[in-house]
Order: C-alpha cells, then sequence, then structure tokens
C-alpha cells in the first residue's frame, strides 16, 4: 500500500464529540518528544501534516489525520512530560480513558519508544492498559538513524524485557532516513484487511 491522500481532520480534546466516527482508526502513542508527529509526516510524506516540536509536551488534543480517504490516523498526546502539573495530567489519563472506552472504530496502537532508552513507568503502564484492555498494538522502536544497525540488538532487548514483546515484533523506524517506512506500510495494511 502507498500513502496517496493525507488531510488534517480536526484537534479535539473530546473524542464523544468526532464527527468521523466509522472509518477504522489507527492510534500513535508515546511520551512526548519521541517522534509520533514526526512519524506521522514521514509516512504520509508531508513535512508539516502533524506539528512537530523540539519543546515537549506541545500537542495536548487528539489530532485526527485522513488518510487515503480511508483511514483516521489519531495523533495521541504525549505523556510523561516531566513539567507538567498534578492537574494536567489528571486531564491527560481522562482525555485518554475516554478516548480508548469511546473509540470503536480503533483498531491498533503504535507504541512509539526512543530506541536509545529504556520504556519508562509510563511506557509500561500504556502497554499493561492495551494489554488488559485487549487493544492491538505493535511497539516502534524511533529514531533508529541514531545508533547503528549492528547495535540494535542491544537496544531492544531492555525494550522487550520491559514491554513483554520479541525483538521481531519491534518495527525500528526513522523520520530522518525512512527507515521502517515500508514495514509500517505493511503493518498499517494487514490491520486495516482484519
Ligand atoms: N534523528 C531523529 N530525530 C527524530 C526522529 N523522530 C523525531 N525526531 C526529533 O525529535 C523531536 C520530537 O519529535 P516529534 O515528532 O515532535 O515528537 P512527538 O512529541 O512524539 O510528536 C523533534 O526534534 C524531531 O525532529 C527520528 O526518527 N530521528
Ligand atoms: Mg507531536
Amino acid at each position: 500500500m502507498e500513502i496517496r491522500t493525507a488531510e488534517f481532520v480536526t484537534s479535539m480534546a473530546d473524542y464523544g464529540k468526532f464527527p468521523g466516527r466509522g472509518l477504522p482508526q489507527i492510534a500513535v502513542a508515546g511520551k512526548s518528544n519521541v517522534g509520533k508527529s514526526t512519524l506521522i509526516n514521514r509516512l504520509c510524506r508531508r513535512n508539516k501534516l502533524a506539528r512537530t516540536s523540539s519543546t515537549p509536551g506541545k500537542t495536548r488534543l487528539l489530532n485526527v489525520f485522513l488518510l487515503n480517504g480511508e483511514f483516521h490516523l489519531v495523533d495521541l498526546p504525549g505523556y510523561g512530560f516531566a513539567k507538567v502539573d498534578k492537574q494536567e495530567k489528571l486531564r491527560w489519563g481522562k482525555m485518554m480513558q475516554d478516548y480508548f472506552t469511546q473509540a470503536e472504530e480503533l483498531k491498533h496502537v503504535l507504541c512509539l519508544v526512543d530506541i536509545r532508552h529504556e520504556p519508562t513507568e509510563d511506557d509500561i503502564t500504556m502497554n499493561r492498559f492495551l494489554r488488559e484492555s485487549g487493544i492491538p498494538f505493535s511497539v516502534i522502536a524511533t529514531k533508529a538513524d541514531k545508533i547503528s544497525r549492528g547495535a540494535r540488538m542491544k537496544h531492544l532487548a531492555p525494550i522487550c524485557r520491559a514491554l513483554s514483546v520479541q525483538p521481531w515484533e519491534v518495527l525500528c523506524f526513522s523520520g530522518e532516513d525512512g527507515t521502517g517506512r515500508p514495514e509500517l506500510l505493511g503493518l498499517i495494511e494487514r490491520v486495516l484487511k482484519e
């Protein structure tokens, strides 16, 4: 498959009011700054479709994109930004809970972790939540360009241990050089066919 068209649909805090119900959805989750927006832009071959930022924690809303007029990609608000206060964390939690309980169209979650770092408590909490909720997900190791190919296995080991996945189940991705883009397209195609 290839992404032929990609358009921004809406930013919202309240999924209940989303007008585009019915189309299948794939969500992109992960902590702030892990590369969610960059992955979406690279996937769609559009530099400024999703707003990227070097200041973490800017995306506090669900950002929805329509791809190929066929499915929605949802850029979820990032978690684990140290500077957010308790109020903001509670708001985030409620938004996510509302989303996951209401999004019947959700087919799959792409769980992004930085290939260079061990998953955080928040990553593990998200992982546990998805398992317990029976929501299918894939782990995507981002920023793969930052390490050599030969060092991948070494970096994947702690990620796999923390998130209880096998190395071959993790998709290595780079928004910088396009590593993993064909595999990601393949994954999306499979998910949409299910
Ligand atoms: N080298 C490299 N940098 C990346 C990659 N993905 C994201 N970044 C950088 O990491 C920062 C945060 O990316 P962003 O997509 O905004 O993260 P988000 O908060 O998860 O949406 C930006 O400065 C990006 O340029 C990648 O694959 N390789
Ligand atoms: Mg973002």
